[in-house]
């Protein structure tokens, strides 16, 4: 599969076309269409030979001319030349948050700074200070001290294509795998694929596998290769018998395994990845699967997500574990956005894709005016917006759509419209876009003042992060939370696999403080729907149950709680 590889060129395009001044919304188009590829539920080199990469979204004409050179010759001209614009070292320097491209340019082309070591040197020794100024010195200083080397840790979205890849590849050699580790856990961010089969002929396969650019160890019970796109992928073959122990140890967590092994040596047992055994005689007690290990240990059955040592050990075995949130309890999508602001497709064709899911309901959460770049609404485009909303509800009952908008928080923590114009809406959401380099305490002001408008019913994406390139804003979250449950609001987790916003930890927080949920897509395209999978992970993780979550309800409690 290819798709991490033209995702990677296109990443790159956008970095180089904004480091050599090129027009900003290029690097943008570039960006989405990286975007768009990594999420692309196919290899993008089928949908070339059938001549379709226009048709992938976000991919235009021009794009799809350069992805088809590229995956024609394997080079792209047009990237050569840019490379050859940019000074050596200015698109590393622009990894740094904080560093623009204009910053990024002067840096390695006046001061000879070429990489993120060099720029990390130079601002320890105050060499660099001159050249950037204190303040900024400071703050470009922690930001690289964040970047570990290394730090190539994979989106979840991104590592569950790569396995349902390597899963159908070995299926149609008739070998059964399966994914452990941190990718079963559905963590955020996975570091590597732990792959488990009981079938010997695994290793070859796997060093067979179109994406394996080598083969770093293979034995008779573990291979490990590295594929083309630099992800490391290790099988181990396990023996029927010890099948579930070994899911156990390589699913972990770490900590998990270490809080099970310590159970059990409290009761004269052993465990590891080969199974649960008497200590003194090496008497099995239990392997074949984990409910059977789970069960001698006196556990109820945990599922996945919940292994991280958070007290899901207590819980299971005082049988109060919480049961899961699943996908398909959702009956509605409260986040997402149409041709009429920066989406991708038009009302129609996203409510009807929505429909498909199953869902009940859905809220078009196009942007408010002051999103100038993402062509944000004014009161009259609203009016029309709600006039073709209306249609399509006659059309499509009982399906409804109902009306609604991301209304920025502007930098003083007001909103767009008055609020005469927001009780026009059925559901109002608030996002903080725009200023979120100010301080802790005014951010926290702002989210505090949306959250407590009367207008407001749901916190977007509250942290507005981007999972590897923009870190949380520093807000005051259990404020917020506060906040949330004492104005009777609610807290979005949205799904979209970049910000996964809320987070685990945070979510179950603000569950246990008593705030309702949403698990929104926040789709920018019919394509994009299926994020709320993503933050329905994210909610199991949470140890969120179906009455956590808002739009796990019907139509009719959604609109009584919402009126
Ligand atoms: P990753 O790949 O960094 O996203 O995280 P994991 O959790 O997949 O970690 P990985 O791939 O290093 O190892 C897979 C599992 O194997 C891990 O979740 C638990 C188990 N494991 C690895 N090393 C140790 C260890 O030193 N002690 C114990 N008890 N378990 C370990
Ligand atoms: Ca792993
Ligand atoms: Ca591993
Ligand atoms: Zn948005």
């Amino acid at each position: 599969m290819r798709n991490h590889d033209v995702a990677d060129l296109l990443e790159r395009l956008s970095l180089l076309s904004e480091a050599a001044g090129e027009d900003r919304f290029k690097a943008i188009a570039y960006r989405r269409a990286s975007t768009s590829i990594k999420n692309l539920g196919e290899d993008v080199e089928d949908v070339w030979k059938r001549g379709q990469l226009d048709q992938i979204q976000y991919v235009g004409e021009g794009i799809a001319k350069k992805i088809d050179e590229y995956l024609r010759t394997g080079k792209l001209e047009f990237l050569e030349k840019l490379e050859k614009k940019v000074p050596e070292g200015a698109v590393e320097l622009m990894q740094v948050q904080g560093i623009g491209p204009r910053t990024a340019y002067k840096l390695s082309k006046d001061y000879g700074v070429k990489s993120v070591e060099q720029l990390r040197e130079g601002l320890t020794t105050g060499k660099l200070t001159g050249a950037v100024g204190e303040v900024m010195s400071k703050r470009l200083l922690e930001s690289v001290e964040k970047m570990k080397p290394g730090q190539t840790r994979m989106l979840l979205a991104e590592a569950l294509y790569l396995s349902q890849d390597l899963v159908a590849y070995f299926g149609s050699k008739g070998v059964v795998v399966e994914s452990a580790g941190s990718l079963r856990r559905r963590k955020e961010t996975v570091g590597d694929i732990d792959l488990l089969t009981s079938n010997p002929k695994a290793s070859k396969l796997l060093a067979d596998y179109p994406g394996t650019d080598r083969v770093i160890e293979s034995g008779t019970t573990k291979t490990s290769v590295m594929l083309k796109n630099g992800v490391q992928v290790d099988t181990r073959i396990i023996k029927k018998e010890d099948y579930g122990a070994a899911l156990l140890y390589f699913t972990g967590s770490k900590e998990h395994n270490i809080a099970l092994r310590t159970m059990s040596i409290e009761k004269g047992w052993k465990l590891n990845e080969y199974g649960l055994d008497e200590s003194k005689t090496g008497k099995r007690v239990a392997g074949k699967t984990e409910k059977e290990i789970y069960a001698k240990l006196g556990l109820s059955y945990i599922e996945p997500e919940l292994r991280e040592a958070r007290g899901e050990i207590e819980a299971a075995r005082e049988g109060r574990l919480p049961d899961l949130v699943r996908p398909e309890d959702l009956r509605g999508d409260l986040q997402m956005h149409s041709t009429w602001s920066d989406g991708a497709d038009e009302l129609e064709k996203m409510a009807e894709a929505a429909k498909q899911r199953g869902y009940e309901y859905i809220a078009f959460t196009d942007h408010s005016f002051s999103v100038g770049v993402a062509n944000g609404l004014s009161e009259e485009r609203f009016r029309r917006q709600w006039k073709a909303i209306d249609e399509l509800n006659e059309r499509m009952k009982p399906f409804r759509i109902l009306k609604s908008v991301e209304a920025e928080v502007r930098s003083d923590g007001t909103l767009d419209y008055p609020k005469s114009f927001f009780e026009n809406f059925d559901v109002v959401g608030a996002s903080i876009h725009q200023a979120f380099r100010h301080t802790p305490e005014k951010l926290t002001e702002r989210a505090i003042m949306a959250i407590s408008h009367p207008s407001v019913d749901i916190l977007f994406h509250p942290t507005n992060r981007l999972i590897g390139k923009r870190e949380p804003n520093p807000i005051d979250l259990p404020k917020v939370i506060a906040a949330a449950k004492d104005n009777g609001k609610m807290l979005e987790i949205d799904g979209s696999p970049m910000r996964m916003d809320l987070d685990d930890y945070w979510a179950r927080r603000a569950m246990e403080a008593g705030v309702m949920l949403t698990i929104d897509s926040d789709a920018h395209g019919t394509g994009e729907l299926q994020g709320v999978e993503y933050g329905t992970m994210v909610a199991r993780r949470a140890w969120l149950e179906k009455k956590h979550v808002f739009n796990t309800l019907p139509l009719s409690s959604v609109l009584k709680r919402l009126s």
